[in-house]
């Protein structure tokens, strides 16, 4: 442990944590912060966001923002990067030209069910956590979420078998955690500039295609500001922290996997939509338990690749 005070990033947060965390800095900061539940889970829990604006998110008047995470529910270090973000636009405002310039959506976890069944139940559960009430499913309940999306779905890197890990599900947004994501994505598509899905882990910053390593008409921007982002973090990573590698999504992780959020968001007209992988610092599965003793580390670092990328989205942004 650290000397001194407690930090809430000195271990991860369950979902009420998160959940409580929304609720006060919604409180805290009415003027700039909307809490806003999405629809609710097959076991019945909200899809929480907050929507931040300094004028008046309705307004529709400036780009927009948008970074997911925990739609993977294993991948423990990718909700915390997400309330830290809002920690920095809320309450350690230290690059205040990104509030002005932007509205933000940060949604930390899009699968809830999923991350509460990881601290209850099974630390390495993957999925969401519905069933369609066959026997088959009532056994083998969840959908892979990044399989679940509209785009060439279940075609390529997925799964009939609910069993699966990466079941892509019945048809296309069967899940509630991706339509929500989707109903977002669509709500705000005229002026969304960045999007941002938070995974673990590998140290990657992935950008479509995803589902056979072709390269979109955008590719070169989001090469760019892919590596910018990428200089960012390694600006203020630790020294053994593995440089991320920044590619397209089958190149640099090795395999190609359809119906992922991030070609889903491109394919609609995000002009720059990526997946992070964090880092895990170890192999197998205990490289989703990155040691907490990083939590606060990887949230600083990856802060500041959101920074970078940011700006540049918006200057890109037309
Ligand atoms: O865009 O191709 C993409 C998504 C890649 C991720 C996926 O398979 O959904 C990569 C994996 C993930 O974060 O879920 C990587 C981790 C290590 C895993 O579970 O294999
Ligand atoms: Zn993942």
């Amino acid at each position: 442990a650290r000397k001194g005070k407690e930090s809430p990033y000195d271990n991860y947060p369950n979902l009420d944590v998160i959940n409580s965390y929304l609720a006060d800095v919604a409180r805290q900061y009415p003027d700039r912060a909307t809490l806003v539940s999405g629809g609710n889970t097959f076991e019945g829990r909200p899809i929480n966001y907050l929507k931040i604006s300094t004028t008046n998110f309705e307004d529709e008047s400036k780009p927009v923002i948008f970074i997911d995470a925990g739609i993977h529910a294993r991948e423990w270090i990718s909700p915390p990067t997400v309330t830290w973000a809002i920690h920095k636009l809320l309450e350690n405002v230290t690059e205040p030209d990104l509030l002005e310039r932007f509205d933000w959506i940060l949604l930390p976890v899009v699968n809830p069910d999923g991350y509460e069944f990881t601290f209850t139940t099974t630390r390495f559960w993957r999925k969401t956590r519905s069933t369609d009430q066959s026997p088959i499913s009532n056994s083998c309940p969840g959908v892979d979420g990044n399989r679940n999306y509209d785009f060439f779905w279940n075609t390529v890197g997925t799964s009939n078998d609910p069993c699966s890990d990466i079941f892509a599900g019945s048809r296309p947004f069967s899940e509630i955690e991706t339509r929500v994501v989707q109903g977002i994505l669509q709500e705000n598509l005229h002026r969304l500039a960045l999007y941002l899905t938070m995974h673990s882990y590998g140290s990657l910053i992935l950008y479509p295609w995803g589902h056979d390593g072709s390269l979109s008409n955008n590719a070169f921007a989001l090469h760019v500001v892919g590596v910018a982002m990428a200089d960012a973090i390694a600006a203020h990573a630790l020294p053994f922290f593995p440089r991320y590698v920044v590619g397209n999504a089958v190149l640099a992780i090795g395999y190609a996997a359809s119906g992922a959020a991030e070609d889903y968001a491109h394919l609609i007209g995000v002009p720059l939509s990526y997946t992070y992988e964090l880092p895990g610092l170890a192999g197998g599965l205990n490289g989703f338990h990155l040691d907490p003793i990083y939590i606060e580390q990887v949230c600083r670092e990856t802060w500041e690749g959101i920074v970078v990328g940011a700006r540049r989205a918006g200057d890109l942004f037309v």
